[in-house]
């Protein structure tokens, strides 16, 4: 297996002949060489609109007042000529552009990419050409069926869209949080959006795919199969975004200076660690929070706790693309881990959040067709309609094709082309003779090719044939094969997971028909899952269908791991009490603690008051990784206050640690189940408390330490109530 190792030297001529003509774009500063993240602010702060002092003015500058119309009397008709009043409802009038036809809910952040080092053997990118060279970027992160105003914690495929603003143009990886797609030919996509997205009569549901179309199309369309499955599993629910990976899912080519490709599968992996809600968690967070997701990104970049996440590549040669059994260029396929490791290339911290929602996250228009010198595509059929479609709708979004100007999208480089007008063109070319080639500008701009001026250029060898067909590759046909490897390498309780989410679905899916199509289809990758689902939604178990049983291996493929990273970000309950004071003064101690590793301890009590965060009728405890029971507030355990209890109780079972100091006795009797089998803590047999379940006599080292591992663990999979 080829494994790249890092050059050093030898490119430094071809960056020195990489050209930064003088500007002559306006508010284009060529790249200094100096620190991404400051280039960023450097870059964007020309935009600013900042009014802290300034006064009042129309849209054309004018300084005005703006909070009453001009009436002939004080209580005669508004006049026409008041521009100042017509102006402000007509901006207010034209505020909304279509939201994205998918991925419409999102949010992003500024961040910079930095190279483990020059990786020109592989790549003629020149992102990717020095150790340590840094390169801005932004990263949006979305869910996929929801309209722009859904919530968060929908199960759905999440969005992982990422932008380098390198010193040769913009590259974008345009990926999601699971490997693999739903459809083989993007001919398919409005067939599957159709499916996924509300009814056409009465638009519901919104954000769901527990419903009849979504599950008729998964059950017909077996390509979709894989996806699914990753949907239905903790993948499908991240606690934050912070805590996803993120994939290119397409075979891509690297190519290099003298023209030679490999074949690469992009993979981004989160230094957080990889965690999800459980479906009611995620359920009840929609309700308590539907910002909750969005807020943990922009709040946990406000506090200076920075995520970050590895770029790798698993890198492979032209001659394997039928290699492994399945094709390369089908997208509904992985290359597990184990046949072709991931070469870590670098690393993207998130460390600015946007000033400006709209101009920022909402107008950021990323294209898979945004590429650069060094990157290529490949025949993938989905890859290829991706190509088109993400310009034609934003066309429709933009109503123009003057998009890739505004600030959030320009490259940081300068523009050279002979591409003109347009509603709202930003530039003033100064070059009259827009077309090549030209004499009187010189020929500028000069045609920029593999050899000369380090133009983008397609794969050399890259070559293609064929009589003209409409039908699926027969490369492409295996559907059940690699669904079951994800089956088969989730633990008992993520089986779980999979299990009851299904259960949920289609429970909401009212025909019988689409009910019975479904158990089919599980049938064919696990008959103990097509069981276990028909069971609950009334189908026949089905007898096993060894037909489809092959390829049966269990190669481990990163099922949704459970182990936290860092426990930066992460959010800890002190149920404490107002009717004693200690009880909320611990909240300070248990702070200082646990501030040096970045965790947030939130005092909660019965009702607001010096030194207590958030009431229990307020909070939640799905809004927490961890509940703990101060000592001196187990009073409350066991009266009437709903809120304590829910709030130790409904964590509980979610596999989330649960700390108690004090007199754990009196609170173990009341939450019960903490002791091993489900029982009572009382005081003979504390020693019997489950996993997960830490008792301290105070807010030391000890206590600390216990959650501190509690929390890496994050969920006790021992919890989940299994099958039986
Ligand atoms: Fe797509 C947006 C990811 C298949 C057509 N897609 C969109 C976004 C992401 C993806 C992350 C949001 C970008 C942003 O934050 O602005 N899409 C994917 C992935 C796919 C995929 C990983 C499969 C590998 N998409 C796909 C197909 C088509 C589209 C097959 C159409 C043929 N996608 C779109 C779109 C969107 C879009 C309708 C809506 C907003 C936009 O493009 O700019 O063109």
């Amino acid at each position: 297996m080829h494994v790249p190792k890092l050059l050093v030297g030898l490119v430094g001529v071809a960056n020195a002949a990489c050209p930064y003509m003088t500007g002559d774009t306006p508010g284009l500063e060529p790249r200094d060489g100096g620190d991404a993240a400051s280039d960023t602010e450097d870059y964007l702060s020309q935009f600013y609109l900042d009014d802290k002092d300034a006064f009042m003015t129309s849209d054309v500058g004018g300084p005005i007042p703006d909070q009453n119309s001009l009436s002939a009397g004080e209580r005669g008709p508004t006049l026409l000529e008041d521009f100042i009043f017509r102006q402000k409802i007509q901006r207010f009038d034209h505020e909304r552009v279509p939201e994205r036809a998918v991925h419409a809910r999102g949010a992003g952040a500024h961040g910079v990419f930095t190279s483990y080092g020059d990786w020109s053997n592989i790549t003629a990118a020149s992102f990717l050409s020095d150790e340590n060279k840094e390169t801005p970027m932004f990263a949006r992160f979305s869910t996929v069926a929801g309209s722009r105003g859904s919530a968060d914690t929908a199960r759905d495929v999440h969005g992982f869209a990422t932008r380098f603003y390198t010193d040769e143009g913009n590259l974008d990886i345009v990926g999601n949080n699971i490997p693999v797609f739903f459809i083989q030919d993007a001919i398919l996509f409005p067939d599957l959006i159709h499916a996924v997205k509300p009814r056409g009569d009465n638009e519901i549901p919104q954000a769901a795919t527990a419903h009849d179309s979504a599950w008729d199309f998964f059950s017909q369309q077996p390509s979709s199969l894989h996806t699914l499955f990753w949907a239905m599993a903790g993948h499908g629910i991240p606690r934050s975004f912070r805590h996803v990976d993120g994939f290119g899912v397409h075979t891509y080519r690297f190519v290099t200076d003298d023209g030679a490709s490999k074949l690469v599968k992009f993979h981004w992996k989160t230094l957080q660690g990889k965690a999800s809600f459980v479906w009611e968690e995620a359920q009840q967070t929609a309700g308590k929070n539907a910002d909750f997701i969005r807020q943990d990104l922009f709040d946990s970049i406000e506090a200076g706790r920075y995520p970050e996440w590895e770029l790798g590549v698993q890198i492979m040669e032209e001659d394997d693309q039928l290699r492994f059994g399945f094709d390369l260029f089908d997208p509904t396929k992985i290359v597990p881990e184990e046949l072709v490791p991931i070469t870590p290339l670098g690393k993207m911290q998130l460390n600015r959040n946007p000033r400006n929602y709209f101009a920022e996250t909402e107008q950021v228009m990323f294209q898979p067709g945004h590429i650069v010198r060094g990157v290529d595509f490949t025949e993938d059929p989905l890859l290829q309609g991706r190509i088109f479609s993400y310009l034609d709708t934003q066309l429709n979004r933009h109503s123009g094709p003057n998009f890739e100007q505004l600030p959030i999208n320009r490259p940081r480089v300068p523009i050279h082309n002979n591409n003109r007008d347009g509603a709202g063109q930003m530039f003033i070319p100064l070059n009259k003779d827009a077309y090549t080639p030209n004499t009187p500008n010189a020929g500028s701009p000069k045609q920029a090719n593999q050899t000369v001026g380090n133009g983008f250029f397609t794969t050399p060898d890259r070559g293609t044939s064929g009589k003209l067909v409409r039908s699926v590759s027969s490369t492409f046909t295996d559907a059940w094969s690699q669904p079951r490897l994800f089956w088969n390498s989730l633990v008992p309780a993520e089986k779980q997971f999979v299990v009851d989410a299904m259960r949920f679905e289609n429970a909401n899916v009212v025909s019988q028909v689409v009910r019975n199509n479904v158990i089919v289809q599980l049938n064919r990758i696990s008959n103990d899952l097509a069981k276990r689902v028909a069971e609950a939604i009334g189908v026949d178990a089905p007898s096993p269908d060894p037909t489809f049983y092959h390829n049966n291996t269990t190669a481990h493929i990163g099922a949704f791991g459970q182990k936290l990273l860092k426990l930066e970000g992460l959010k800890v309950g002190l149920l404490a009490s107002v009717q004693n004071p200690s009880s909320i003064a611990q909240g300070a101690k248990l702070q200082g603690l646990l501030s040096s590793a970045g965790v947030d301890v939130v005092v909660v009590g019965e009702r607001m008051a010096h030194g207590v965060n958030q009431t229990y009728s307020a909070s939640d405890a799905t809004n927490f990784d961890a509940v703990l029971v101060a000592d001196g507030a187990q009073g409350l355990f066991g009266s009437s206050s709903e809120g304590a209890n829910k709030g130790a109780t409904s964590l509980y079972p979610a596999g989330r640690p649960v700390e108690i100091l004090g007199d754990a006795f009196r609170f173990g009797k009341t939450v019960g189940a903490l002791g091993k089998g489900g029982s009572a803590l009382d005081a003979a047999n504390i020693s019997q408390k489950r996993e997960g379940v830490f008792v301290a006599t105070s807010v030391g080292d000890e206590f600390v330490n216990g959650l501190k591992e509690g929390l890496r663990t994050f969920k006790f999979l021992d919890r989940f109530a299994l099958d039986a």
